[in-house]
C-alpha cells in the first residue's frame, strides 16, 4: 500500500502537572486514532504525571513516556518528542495539549488534510467555523493581536499561527530544520509555521472549538509572550532588511533573551 502521512501517526503531548487530565486524555486520543502511538513528554512534573503515564504504557505498547528532568518549556519538549517519533518511523506528528482545550476527536481531520497534500494542518480558532469559548476577553485579545502581529511580520498566510493543535508531515519538519528551532514557549508554534511556509509548503487551517482547560492550572507566563514577540520582531525585520542576516539575528536574539531572563528573575523575586 502506498505510504501516506497518516500511515504511522505519533501524537505528542507535552505535560507539566497534568495528572488529573492525562489518563482520560490518553484514552480519548487512542479512541480517536487507535492506530497512533502517543508520546507524552513530561518535564519532571511534581504531581506524578509521569508515573500515571508509565502505568498506562505498561499495559498498552502504543503509549510511550519521554521523561525530561526539568521544566524547560514547550518548545524543547516538542523538539525532543519529535526526534523520538521520527527515530521510531513516524510519518506524521500531531501536537495536542493535555488539558482538553483541544478535542482529540478532531485529530483524524488534521491527518486527512495531510493526506490531501498539506505539510502542516492547523486546528484553528480563527477561521470560519472556529470558536474559542474557552478564552477570556483578555486572553482572546492577546491571542488575536499576537496572531495579527506574527502574520504581518512574517508574511504568514495563517490566522492562528500560535495554535498548539496541529499535524505535520515528518519528512517536511526534518527538511526545514526543526532541530535548530529555538523558541522555548508557544513562539515555537510560530517558528515552525514560518519554517514550513518559507520552504514553500502548503499549510491548511481546519476550524476547531478551543475550550477552557478541564483540570489543573495554566502555565502561560509573561516571559513566553515576550519571547514570542521578540522573535517575531527580529525575524520580521530580518525579512525586510538584509543587513540583519541570520548570524546577526541569532546574536540579537541571544542578547535580548538574556535581558528577558534577567527581567523575569527580578520580577519573580520582587513579588
Ligand atoms: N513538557 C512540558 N509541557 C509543558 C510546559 N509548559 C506547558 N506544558 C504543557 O503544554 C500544554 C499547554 O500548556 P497550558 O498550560 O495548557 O497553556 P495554555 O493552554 O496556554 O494555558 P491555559 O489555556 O490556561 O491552559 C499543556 O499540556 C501543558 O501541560 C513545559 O515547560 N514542559
Ligand atoms: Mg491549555
Amino acid at each position: 500500500m502506498e505510504e501516506v502521512p497518516s500511515s504511522r501517526p505519533w501524537v505528542v503531548i507535552p505535560t507539566y502537572n497534568e495528572v488529573d487530565n492525562i489518563g482520560p486524555m490518553l484514552g480519548a486520543v487512542l479512541a480517536a486514532v487507535p492506530e497512533a502511538h502517543v508520546l507524552v513528554v513530561d518535564d519532571g512534573s511534581p504531581d506524578g504525571t509521569a508515573a500515571a503515564v508509565r502505568a498506562v504504557s505498561e499495559r498498552d505498547e502504543r503509549v510511550r513516556l519521554l521523561a525530561r528532568e526539568q521544566k524547560t518549556g514547550l518548545g524543547g519538549a516538542y523538539r525532543d518528542g519529535f526526534k523520538v517519533a521520527i527515530s521510531e518511523g513516524a510519518t506524521s506528528v500531531v501536537e495536542i495539549d493535555a488539558d482538553f482545550s483541544h478535542d482529540p476527536a478532531a485529530i483524524p481531520a488534521l491527518l486527512a488534510a495531510l493526506d490531501d497534500g498539506a505539510a502542516l494542518a492547523i486546528g484553528s480558532r480563527y477561521v470560519l467555523g472556529g470558536r474559542s469559548p474557552g478564552l477570556s476577553r483578555e486572553r482572546l485579545a492577546l491571542s488575536r493581536g499576537g496572531n495579527l502581529y506574527a502574520a504581518f511580520m512574517l508574511g504568514l498566510p495563517v490566522r492562528d499561527a500560535t495554535a498548539g493543535f496541529r499535524a505535520y508531515r515528518t519528512d517536511v519538519i526534518h527538511e526545514v530544520g526543526f532541530r535548530s528551532s529555538r523558541a522555548d514557549g508557544y513562539g515555537f508554534q510560530v517558528e515552525l509555521t514560518r519554517l514550513v511556509n518559507d520552504a514553500g509548503y502548503r499549510i491548511v487551517e481546519i476550524p476547531i472549538t478551543f475550550r477552557d482547560r478541564r483540570a489543573g492550572t495554566s502555565k502561560m507566563s509573561a516571559k513566553i509572550v515576550v519571547e514570542a514577540m521578540v522573535l517575531c520582531t527580529i525575524w520580521g525585520i530580518g525579512r525586510r532588511f538584509p543587513w540583519l542576516n541570520e548570524q546577526r539575528q541569532e546574536a540579537l536574539i541571544d542578547r535580548l533573551g538574556a535581558v528577558v531572563d534577567r527581567g523575569a528573575r527580578l520580577w519573580s523575586t520582587r513579588r
